[in-house]
């Protein structure tokens, strides 16, 4: 039995016509002299009505045994009926199940009983199957498909790098070490150092979205030990002219959601605000300020805690870009100010709720990196491969990472980041 339809390419209109639908068993209603089988597969619900006084009595007798979530093909007539929750039913001629469900299942999927977030994860695939979870995977598709064609129109190459690395591009942040033969190797913490490489390989404008591995211990909502990044790296452009594709980035993919993701919107009972730009942009020292009247008074050259975060989100309520860090609270390729060097052309892009974005106009002189990355505390010969990139023409360089999973849930408005990742990798999850 071949598949001829999805649900949602039924209309009223094909009355009469055949077709034939593959699913999973989403509820049976047996009310006597009528049985309802709904049938839901990736699109929707089809209703599949067996009339008791006229239906093939071997038919009823295999919707009667179905278990539900069990895997099913119907193939029926269409039949117009208003009263039908699509204006149309399917009056079978023939089913069969593909696949038995075992009973109890471990989660409800029709929305009436509530599982908490750890059970539903536990058992992933079938939290994906209600329309609300899969409404959420269903727009990252849309997010990712916006922001290929807009790299693709803005000139950039989409690049691969490696995740198996042996030196670290984010002080700061753990590395996850794994046995590389018979050597130490590390899960790379972001394509940093390659996208900037690609810079001297004359590709001129790169990006990348792919795996990130963070071994930070916190256990927060917004923080995942592996993340999704959309990194990009320009050449002959500076922090401003990345900052303006950003926010150009972010509004584009808005639009593009709202236009092309109503549906899975309306599933998820979701509003789209389109950001308008150009983002507002506060200095560090601005935030910082800012911050203090909550009465977090943060020392310049701290990290912004997370409360001074949400103080600052409330008060611009809206995305916003902070700029010109303290140089020494950034990674070492953040290019410094030739006057005041104890600041660098390094932004954080953020979303009233946390930081989605950062990046920064790069150091590209070899001989200021160098000195940068022993400022840092780091080992100049750990960094001899990306070093030498330097060496031999490296053009000025801007770039920016994206955290998809943050872009996501501030869109939709969830607040556990674990919602929008299929299977989280998290402090304590590590299957499935
Ligand atoms: P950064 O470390 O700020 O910058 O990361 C960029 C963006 O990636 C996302 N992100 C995370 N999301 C979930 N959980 C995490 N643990 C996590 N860590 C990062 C965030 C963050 O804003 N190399 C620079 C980028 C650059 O300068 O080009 C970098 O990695 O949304």
């Amino acid at each position: 039995m071949k598949r001829t339809h999805y649900s949602s390419q039924i209309t009223p209109e094909m009355n009469g016509g055949s077709v034939t639908v593959c699913g999973w068993a989403h509820e049976i209603r047996d009310l006597g002299g009528i049985t309802f089988l709904i049938v839901r597969d990736r699109e929707g619900l089809v209703q599949v009505t067996l009339f008791k006084k006229t239906i093939d009595k071997n038919l009823l007798e295999i919707v009667r045994n179905i278990s539900r979530e069990s895997v099913v093909t119907v193939t029926g007539n269409v039949k117009k009926e208003a009263k039908a929750p699509n204006g149309y039913e399917l009056v079978p001629t023939d089913i069969k199940v593909l696949g038995k469900a075992e009973s109890p299942l471990p989660m409800d999927t029709t929305g009436k009983v509530d599982a908490d977030l750890d059970t539903r994860l536990d058992v992933r695939f079938m939290d994906i199957r209600r329309p609300h979870t899969q409404a959420i995977f269903r727009i990252r598709h849309l997010i990712l498909n916006s922001i290929r064609d807009f790299m693709d129109r803005e000139g950039f190459i989409e690049i691969t790098t490696p995740k198996i690395v042996a030196t670290a591009t984010e002080g700061g942040t753990a590395l996850f070490p794994i046995t590389y033969f018979e050597r130490e190797a590390f899960l790379n913490q972001s394509p940093q150092l390659f996208k900037q490489i690609m810079m001297s390989a004359g590709l001129d404008r790169v990006f990348e979205i792919g795996p990130i591995f963070r071994a930070e211990e916190h256990d927060t909502r917004k923080h995942l030990n592996e993340a999704t990044s959309i990194d990009i790296e320009a050449s002959f452009l500076d922090n401003q002219d990345v900052m303006v594709i950003l926010e150009n980035l972010v509004q584009r993919v808005y639009s593009d959601v709202a236009e092309t993701g109503s549906k899975y919107l309306r599933t998820l009972g979701v509003e789209l605000e389109i950001p308008g730009i150009p983002f507002k942009r506060i200095t560090y020292d601005e935030a910082i300020s800012i911050a203090s009247d909550s009465g977090d008074n943060i020392e310049w050259g701290d990290d912004l805690s997370t409360e001074s975060e949400h103080y600052i989100g409330k008060t611009i309520g809206e995305h916003y870009f902070i700029i010109d860090w303290p140089t020494k609270i950034k990674p070492f390729y953040a290019l410094p100010y030739e006057n005041r060097s104890q600041v660098c052309r390094a932004f954080d892009m953020m979303h009233p709720r946390m930081e989605l974005s950062s990046g920064a106009q790069r150091v590209h002189s070899y001989d200021l990196l160098r000195r940068r990355i022993t400022e840092q505390g780091l080992n100049p010969d750990g960094f001899d491969f990306y070093l030498k990139a330097f060496r031999y023409g490296m053009p000025p360089h801007a770039g920016w990472g994206l955290g998809v999973e943050r872009l996501l849930m501030t869109m939709l408005g969830i607040e556990n980041i674990r919602e929008v990742v299929l299977f989280p990798r998290d402090r304590r999850r590590l299957s499935p």
